[in-house]
């Protein structure tokens, strides 16, 4: 009888988990069948998380992912999502309502849709991305939990989507924890939220998962490709067509669902920030057919350059937060990030350092249409719980989905594990393990991490240690001279890089309100921050081995930390450009630096 009981148990819960299950990132979202989930949703907020957990801290019966209604008078049902506001997603709840500014918790989310359910295709819901942790429910049933607030992710709901009307229930907590992927501290505003698209994917029942296409590093006639389809389905013909190019291959898959091939006497016209060319491609399997822009080229490094194309390249760049221009709050689509993008390069940059988390892929493609090379980086930021294998694996995923989304962006030339982590044995072990991870993700891009830098002896100089010099293709490091330590010292340091490896200096800058005016010695006025910025200038052009930099930061950014009343108002000054879009006077220093670089780079 146990055994019976056991059994059916055993099956009920395998039965439940077939319902609908997280599978990896479908490949180019954009290019799919896709109805947008975008719009109102009703929002309940709920500071002692009542509808997820009772007050013995176990989890409730009924959560309000069931988004119950009262089925008679004495039915006791204490929320209502109809009755609740909404809010337009993406969003960050912070910017959406003013009682949500400061706000850090859970906040239950609500949308109702109809859906054309058509026999025998298959459907993904695709969240680009929630802040922090989103527990998933559709129709009533939890689908899943996903944790990390910048990677996206997918749920194939078929067996649970209906014909006709449905709806969706999202959790999301942005609670900050020091086990968190960031930790508990950061300099940035912790918006929350369902900040991505929200996505519903038909696809069919075998369909093209992920593909991959680029030049071979070693030989730029030679493009590669494969492809992936959704389960392991031997001997289906997929395709790939570059009508430009004159490619036109057909192959079959192996038992595993793959494709692999390697074109020969390809002649692309290379991928370039003077000429970001993209290709037209088409992949195809049965009645399905994928579109993307792809673009060609190959990054390397050779002693301390880095090569574009096999040329040298100065990298001349701006870090930038993914905050929306003039109305401050977080970036969510192509027009967003095209703002950004354009005051870089209104700066001359034909790079960028999108900090300290992956982007919305909006802001990837629209830097490569513009022809903007791209440092992408996962927020493994500070002092991360380094002894924690949950957070390793959690910060891992984040890598793993950033680098799987973005696999087929010519633009993305850097993949950075981590951004100013202080030296030691458990941060030396995760990191060199995370950089040897990416590299089995991604063999054809770089790998780096901004470092710290030591403090300078008594004679300034600055000679870099750090053992992650060896797992790293680029040697990266944040310095702030002028800012946290004396800016008469500028003139007087000098830097000792030990590694025959490109350097760039990640992060270096100062803060100024725009509009205070004052003599050079002054903090906080432009004038200050003018000056940091020609003397930083001299500095690094006599850094041995510089193949580029990325100043922080292009635009002043919300921040918890920067509380000083009436020059920070909770907003971190280092922008080149207020949060209002002027433009500080140390911009000017840059773009002259910048221009004279291009000339020198030709
Ligand atoms: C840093 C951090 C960056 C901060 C910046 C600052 O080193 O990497 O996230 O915002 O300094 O302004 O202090």
């Amino acid at each position: 009888m146990k055994k019976i009981t056991l059994l059916i148990v055993s099956l009920l819960i395998t039965n439940i988990s077939l319902l609908a299950e997280e599978v990896p990132i479908i490949q180019n979202i954009y290019g799919r069948n896709i109805q947008s989930l975008n719009g109102k949703w009703n929002y309940i907020v709920d500071m002692m998380q009542v509808g997820y957990l009772d007050y013995w801290n176990k989890e409730v019966k009924h959560s309000y992912g069931e988004n119950r209604k009262p089925r008679h008078s004495t039915d006791l049902v204490e929320y209502d999502f109809k009755k609740s506001p909404s809010m337009d997603i993406p969003t960050d709840w912070n910017s959406a309502d003013e009682k949500l500014f400061f706000y850090e918790g859970s906040i239950w989310f609500e949308r109702e849709f109809t859906y054309k359910k058509i026999a025998g295709m298959r459907t993904l819901l695709y969240f680009g991305a929630v802040n922090y942790q989103a527990d998933v429910y559709v129709n009533g049933t939890k689908v899943g939990k996903h944790i990390g607030g910048f990677t996206s992710f997918n749920y194939d709901v078929t067996d649970l989507i209906k014909d006709g009307d449905n709806f969706v229930v999202v959790k999301v907590d942005n609670t900050r924890k020091l086990d968190n992927v960031p930790t508990y501290f950061f300099d940035w505003w912790n918006y929350g939220g369902i900040t991505r698209d929200v996505l519903l994917v038909t696809v069919n029942d075998t369909y093209i998962s992920d593909y991959n296409i680029h030049l071979n590093n070693h030989n730029r006639k030679n493009i590669l490709f494969s492809a992936q389809l959704n389960k392991p389905k031997a001997g289906v013909e997929v395709s790939l067509e570059i009508p430009e190019l004159k490619i036109h291959k057909t192959v079959k898959t192996d038992a595993q669902g793959r494709v692999n091939l390697s074109i020969n006497n390809a002649k692309p016209i290379l991928w370039c920030p003077e000429n970001p060319k993209l290709y037209h491609t088409i992949i195809k399997q049965n009645n399905e057919s994928v579109s993307d822009q792809i673009g060609f080229r190959t990054i390397e490094t050779k002693g301390r350059k880095i090569l574009l194309n096999g040329k040298p390249i100065f990298l001349r760049g701006i870090s930038i937060h993914e905050e929306k221009a003039y109305d401050t709050r977080r970036a969510t689509c192509a027009a967003d990030a095209d703002t950004l993008l354009s005051w870089a390069k209104d700066l001359g940059c034909n790079y960028v350092r999108f900090a300290h988390y992956p982007h919305n892929e909006h802001a990837v493609r629209e830097a490569e249409k513009m022809g903007l090379l791209v440092w992408s980086e996962i927020p493994v930021y500070w002092t991360i719980a380094w002894d924690n294998e949950d957070t390793y694996q959690n910060a891992q995923n984040q890598l793993r989905d950033e680098i799987h989304r973005d696999h087929n962006r010519a633009n993305i030339i850097i993949w950075s594990m981590a951004n100013e982590t202080p030296r030691g044995t458990s941060r030396d072990r995760f990191l060199s393990r995370l950089a040897k991870y990416a590299r089995t993700q991604d063999s054809t891009r770089l790998i780096s991490m901004a470092m710290e830098v030591t403090e300078a002896n008594s004679n300034y100089v600055n000679k870099l240690s750090d053992n992650m010099h060896e797992y790293v293709d680029v040697v990266s490091f944040n310095e702030y001279i002028g800012w946290y330590r004396d800016i008469n010292d500028i003139d007087k340091m000098s830097w000792i890089i030990p590694y025959d490896k490109p350097v760039i200096i990640s992060e270096w800058g100062g803060g100024a309100l725009a509009g205070r005016h004052g003599d050079k010695n002054t903090l906080w006025t432009e004038e200050y921050q003018e000056e940091l910025y020609r003397k930083q200038v001299r500095m690094l052009e006599k850094i041995k081995g510089l193949a580029g930099t990325t100043p922080w930061i292009l635009k002043d950014f919300r921040s918890p930390r920067r509380t000083l009343h009436g020059t920070q108002d909770w907003f971190n000054r280092k922008g080149l450009y207020s949060d209002q879009g002027a433009k500080k006077k140390a911009f000017w220093i840059l773009k002259n630096w910048y221009t004279k670089m291009a000339k020198e780079y030709k």
